[in-house]
């Protein structure tokens, strides 16, 4: 039964709220908050760090809407002993020490999700050592034990991990939504291709929307 409607390109996107989970990927103070890994590779952070309300919005409203809620975290153990040695090459900074602690480190200030969007102790945190969040990660079971078919994303870096993440979900079967502002790249012309990319030739991967647009959708 599809009992919610969202306006969203390339066409309205319907899904049945037993049926869906949010999944907010990588609001990790790594990526939003100064000295972490996405200044270390050389970006501006305030792209990601001003989309936290936004997410905070969207949040909000799956929680009171009682949806099955998933943050992911990327980053790697102590040893580094899950670090590829070609993501080291072209990341050298993960595991280099910085003013939030090791840079991209399980258990390190950096490496966990900002204030604002702390995880209830009802929702799942996924740990994943690469950029797509099915990746060497029990997602797809935890999803498929909770009927999930349906999935919508926040989260940074639009055309990285929130990327990586939706075209591995796609191939999996699910339907995905991306909200648009409540997503974010360095770059905003990363931004721009990254949301054409999902709704182009029909919804290639799936569909986009602005969170004004969900939290209509979501009133019903
Ligand atoms: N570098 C960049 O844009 N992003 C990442 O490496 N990870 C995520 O997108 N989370």
């Amino acid at each position: 039964m599809r009992l919610y409607q969202v306006e969203a390109k390339p066409f309205t996107f319907d899904f049945d709220l037993k049926k869906t989970a949010l999944i907010i990927i990588d609001m990790q103070r790594d990526f939003c908050e100064a000295g972490g890994f996405g200044e270390a590779l050389g970006n501006d952070i305030t792209p990601t760090k001003s989309i936290i309300p936004t997410v905070r919005k969207v949040l909000d409203a799956a929680r009171e809407k009682k949806m099955f809620i998933i943050h992911t975290r990327e980053g790697h153990r102590p040893d580094l002993s899950d670090v590829p040695k070609a993501k080291k090459r072209r990341s050298s900074a993960i595991g280099e020490d910085g003013p939030m602690g090791k840079i991209l480190i399980r258990g390190e200030y950096g490496h966990d999700i900002v204030d604002e969007l702390k995880p209830l102790p009802n929702e799942v945190v996924l740990d994943k050592p690469g950029k797509g969040a099915f990746y060497q990660t029990d997602l797809h079971l935890i999803l498929q034990n909770q009927g999930i078919e349906s999935l919508i994303f926040c989260g940074v870096t639009t055309h990285v991990c929130v990327h990586t993440t939706i075209r591995e979900a796609n191939d999996r079967g699910y339907e995905c939504l991306m909200i648009e502002d409540g997503t974010a790249a360095f770059d905003p012309r990363d931004q721009e291709a990254a949301i054409r990319m999902i709704n182009q030739q029909g919804g290639i991967f799936g569909w986009t929307t602005t969170s004004e647009k969900l939290l209509l959708g979501l009133k019903k």
